[in-house]
């Protein structure tokens, strides 16, 4: 298959004939959802010769591989990824310009897959990007949600959730392969045998089994000829489901059965650190896990491969601990399927996995119950039991006598009941345990898993998050990408460090005046945006202050609404002159799980705050708070490039790293944040005047928690006391005085992640901000230097990492 023509009329052609074969429409009846769908088709052409390349020469000379296991892939639109891998937008501009047709209306046309609920969801779509562009050879595996993320919309200012029905109108990016089917078996029970050579053996008798079927989607690399492949399973019903719709008299309840099986993909969970220990999120998590590994070592390696050496062909990563259940079932592949003894099994097992933790919140590390997992996977069961034993003996051998450490390191805890620790059954089976921060990776070391650090200190190391440079700073923001290129070439697309090219303009006053201009002209493209979406009027001549991450209350959305109340109130008392106040648009864009009821109270107040302050002609001109709804990787692409300021403002030691902190900073946004997660290491290399520091240190916090009483920072300090005083007063609730009790009772009596102690320091740091951007030359010089020094948070740096000191894979070009 040769690459099609690259020139306008090839493109028109090819897409006309899209539009008329496979849509079946003529160009003059088609909806715009067809045009778009016959476009995303045209498109794909373009890579497919080089995916079949990719695939056959990873099969004629096979290198090791990753193979990257994550329960989440939020990947974000697709076609402008595409058209940028390709080197075609300019051509299809011009090809649908001929054809009467207008690019952005199709683009706004592509839902995207938001297959993720945040930070560790856009890691991986991030990964996968740089690995396919480093000509890394990589399989994401996943899980075919059905319904992503919710779509969030507000009603009466609170949070409510619709369904994500991002497969409806079509999804032309993905490549069902039902003839590459899996089958995944649940339940049932366990027996020994003897085999024919006299050997004792296990075998799952299982009780219901589905099958999964892979849709591939094409990860292409940048302008580099690869595209790799992320393989996402989703389940349906077996034949056997069919048979006995027509054996059983009861056809109803044989539907129901086939629901019962296609239920597992159905739907993302929308719990981003408070696992509920859900059946079906265990049948998620071992169902796409059992696809994968059966996938990879009996479809993709030959038939006859020796499992013994499986470690040279593959490693898997574990993002977070969510695809866990991997490590027994491999052992279960080898030794029950595969007929390897149980030593040589573990060894290679224990070869081919390592483990990324995503947290540090305890409430977020999964323990799934025993009963659980003996009812749903009896066989894994045995083999995690036998794994716990052995390993448990290697413990009282290192330190004999010491009970209590034995306690304490058990994959099998047995309080509050028995449960499998998955973080302890991911360390034990890892080659390497790597945290996504300096600070986190130490803490991880230090606080949550100390006993194993200690006893395997060279299995522990770091590897700092990155974002990619494509969606995040080329596609997202292309008029600061092209005075940039202007300036240094357009090597740093895939290789950011060259951005540090960029440090000797920060004090060219031209370059400045054309960097705020981009500034400028991004706010008025976002003003466009949110004036349509969402009814706002975004005054772009205000600072552009950026809260953008799920709702989470160590993150502390509550904190800069303290802030936003404390600015108003000074200005409404009379405290402050209104015209000595630099004119702020404080953004917020939040999402909070369904079922949690103090990020909801958050979204609620947000919204009541937002509703006055806008109204209120006292500030006109001078704050306002806009909360667009359902923010979302599209959404962020048009914020982030707008952006003046970074809200990073985490409790110390709780955000493990963050990448939204790196993608605002790439994209010239100062930071205002906590010494927490990555923010600690953009400090360091933007520096200090270029970073608006504030708030404890995390040895601070440790201290404080031990004798915390928030209520008296409210009673010594008159500003906080006046905002949360305002907030109590029924102001911003049309004078109804419980409307934010919870919030406020919560934050005088319990604020577990302290947002009234930093409160001083954060107001403080604030007023730091104001006089700073006073001054526009001044900060765009240090906005020029946060994107000139940022080159670091590339992800192509993370894989750098992870395939230097984790993977210990090589690049491999495709298509030779
Ligand atoms: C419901 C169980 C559960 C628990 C944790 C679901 C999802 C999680 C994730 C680990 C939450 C998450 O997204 N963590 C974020 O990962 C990012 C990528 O490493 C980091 O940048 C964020 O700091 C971290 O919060």
């Amino acid at each position: 298959m040769s690459t099609p023509p690259h020139t306008v009329d090839a493109f028109v052609e090819a897409f006309l004939r899209e539009l008329n074969v496979g849509q079946g429409v003529s160009l003059a009846r088609s909806s715009v959802n067809d045009q778009a769908l016959a476009l995303a088709r045209t498109v794909r052409h373009h890579l497919m010769a080089r995916w079949l390349e990719a695939i056959a020469t990873q099969r004629r000379s096979p290198v090791k591989a990753v193979g990257y296991l994550s329960a989440e892939y939020l990947l974000g639109r697709q076609l402008d990824n595409a058209l940028l891998a390709t080197d075609l937008l300019d051509v299809v501009r011009e090809g649908l310009a001929a054809c009467g047709l207008d690019l952005d209306t199709l683009r706004d046309a592509e839902l995207e897959p938001g297959l993720g609920n945040g930070g560790l969801g856009r890691l991986a779509a991030c990964f996968v990007d740089s690995l396919a562009t480093m000509n890394v050879p990589c399989i994401g595996y996943g899980i075919r949600y059905e319904y992503g993320i919710f779509r969030q919309t507000f009603v009466d200012g609170r949070q409510v959730e619709q369904p994500d029905t991002w497969l409806t109108l079509g999804s032309p990016w993905e490549f069902p392969h039902p003839e590459s089917a899996q089958q995944v078996d649940f339940a049932g029970y366990t027996e020994t045998y003897v085999d024919d050579d006299g050997q004792e053996r296990c075998r799952w008798v299982s009780g219901w089994h589905v099958v999964g079927v892979p849709y591939n989607y094409m990860v292409p690399g940048y302008r580099n000829g690869r595209v790799n492949t992320l393989r996402l399973w989703s389940a349906r019903a077996t034949k056997e489901f069919d048979l006995e719709i027509f054996n059983s008299g009861d056809y109803a309840d044989a539907v129901r059965a086939r629901t019962f099986a296609e239920n597992i993909t159905k739907v993302l969970y929308p719990e981003d650190s408070t696992p509920q220990g859900k059946e079906l999120r265990l049948q998620q998590q071992y169902f796409f896990v059992a696809c994968s590994l059966a996938d990879y070592m009996f479809e993709v390696l030959p038939r006859d491969f020796d499992m013994t050496r499986l470690h040279e062909r593959i490693v898997f990563q574990l993002n977070d601990t969510h695809p866990v259940i991997a490590v027994p079932e491999m052992m279960r592949l080898l030794v029950d399927v595969r007929k390897l003894s149980w030593d040589d099994a573990w060894a290679v097992t224990q070869k081919c996995f390592a483990y990324t933790c995503h947290t540090l919140l305890p409430e977020a590390l999964e323990v799934w119950p025993v009963d659980l997992i003996g009812r749903l996977l009896p066989r894994h069961l045995e083999i995690i039991e036998r794994i716990n034993a052995e390993f448990l003996a290697e413990v009282r051998e290192r330190f004999p006598g010491d009970e209590l450490r034995v306690r304490r390191m058990s994959i099998i805890s047995d309080y509050p009941e028995r449960g499998v620790r998955m973080a302890h059954l991911a360390t034990v089976a890892a080659t390497k345990v790597n945290g996504v921060a300096a600070l986190h990776s130490e803490l991880l070391r230090d606080k949550v898993l100390p006993d194993f650090s200690e006893m395997w200190p060279e299995r522990f190391t770091n590897v700092t998050n990155g974002v990619t440079p494509r969606r995040f700073l080329k596609q997202a923001n292309p008029r600061l990408s092209d005075l940039v290129t202007e300036a240094i070439g357009d090597g740093w697309i895939t290789d950011l460090d060259q951005l540090q090219g960029l440090e000797p303009l920060a004090d060219d006053a031209e370059f400045r005046a054309r960097f705020r201009a981009v500034k400028r002209s991004n706010k008025e493209r976002l003003a466009d945006l949110l004036r349509r979406r969402d009814g706002y009027e975004l005054p772009v001549d205000s600072m552009l202050d950026v809260m953008v991450k799920r709702l989470h209350e160590y993150k502390r959305q509550s904190l800069k609404l303290l802030h936003v109340v404390s600015v108003y109130e000074q200005i409404v008392s009379g405290r402050v002159d209104p015209a000595s106040v630099v004119p702020r648009t404080v953004v917020f864009g939040a999402k909070a799980a369904p079922g949690y009821r103090m990020a909801k109270e958050t979204i609620h107040a947000i919204n009541c705050v937002s509703a006055v302050v806008n109204d209120d002609p006292a500030v006109k001109g001078v704050l306002s708070v806009v909360f667009p709804s359902n923010y979302n990787v599209t959404l962020a692409e048009s914020l982030i490039p707008a952006a003046d300021l970074s809200e990073q403002i985490s409790l110390a030691g709780k955000e493990a790293s963050g990448t939204g902190n790196m993608k605002l900073a790439l994209n010239g946004a100062l930071t205002i944040g906590t010494d927490d997660g990555a923010n600690v290491e953009i400090r360091e290399l933007v520096g200090d005047d270029n970073f608006f520091l504030f708030g404890m240190l995390e040895p601070e916090v440790a201290t404080l928690a031990e004798h915390y009483v928030p209520s008296r920072c409210y009673e010594e300090d008159d500003d906080l006391k006046r905002a949360i005083d305002l907030l109590s007063s029924g102001a911003f609730a049309g004078g109804d005085r419980t409307a934010f009790e919870p919030l406020v009772s919560n934050l005088l009596y319990e604020d577990r992640f302290m947002a009234l102690a930093d409160y001083r320091s954060y107001v403080d740091a604030q007023s730091r901000v104001d006089a700073a951007y006073r001054d526009p030359d001044a900060w765009a010089r240090a906005a020029i230097l946060n994107v000139a020094r940022c080159g670091f948070f590339s992800s192509d740096r993370s894989m750098r990492d992870y395939i230097d000191r984790i993977w210990h894979t090589e690049p491999a070009p495709a298509g030779e």
